[in-house]
């Protein structure tokens, strides 16, 4: 093998294993809510590589999560962000949203470029509004956007923390969902599948974080 072959040849293997553009997004955190014998079991991470992803519902006004009569709904038929060709199944219903504060906790620890997926939608008389929002130190809160949840089959939503750079790489890192009535109603329900969250690694975190060159879990 000759000089410049095999520059080209280490040149191309730097590249495919310290790159994150080549080695793609990870999955880092799914919620596909199919276990629904009770609310810690649905709202329990599917699939997390990193410790301490949870989901919290903090009820408000008679806000409540129903672990019976949650599949269907055009989850059936949508589906989006289902992952591993996951089933719809069952998903997070939540009565009377309003007042209801939902805490995702979401460590980014050693991970960069954070977009986060969800599949939601509302009921004629629930909240036509989700305030979304985000905290980098586990105490305040930032607002991120607002999403109107459709009356009709689920639909995808993607919260961009790409530009974010407190987002990234931080045990501290979670989202906030609120509720209000928007164009929607006081009572009724939110509905949510298939969330995610996917990453590059970090320059730093990559090594000891995920000893894998190429799992894209799309
Ligand atoms: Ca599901």
């Amino acid at each position: 093998m000759n000089l410049t072959l095999r520059n080209t040849i280490m040149h191309l293997f730097v590249l495919a294993v310290l790159s994150p553009a080549v080695y793609g997004q990870t999955l880092v955190h799914y919620w596909n809510f199919n276990v629904s014998t009770d609310e810690a079991a649905l709202l329990a991470p599917t699939q997390s590589i990193l410790a301490g992803a949870s989901i919290l519902h903090i009820p408000g006004g008679t806000s409540a999560i129903q672990t019976t009569s949650n599949t269907g709904q055009g989850f059936e038929i949508t589906n989006p962000n289902a992952r591993n060709g996951d089933e719809a199944l069952t998903h997070l219903r939540l009565n009377n949203p309003i007042g209801a504060t939902l805490v995702i906790s979401l460590p980014t620890t050693g991970y960069q470029q954070i977009v986060i997926q969800y599949a939601t939608r509302r009921s004629g008389s629930g909240a036509g509004t989700q305030k979304i929002e985000y905290t980098t130190d586990g105490v305040n809160f930032d607002s991120l956007t607002v999403i109107a949840p459709v009356d009709g089959n689920p639909t995808l939503q993607i919260l961009d923390f790409s530009d974010v750079a407190a987002a990234e790489d931080n045990p501290d890192f979670a989202v906030r969902i609120t509720f209000e009535q928007g164009s929607g109603g006081l009572v009724g329900n939110n509905r949510f599948d298939n969330l995610s969250l996917d990453a590059f690694p970090t320059w730093r975190g990559y090594f000891s974080s995920h000893p894998k060159f190429s799992t894209c879990q799309r």
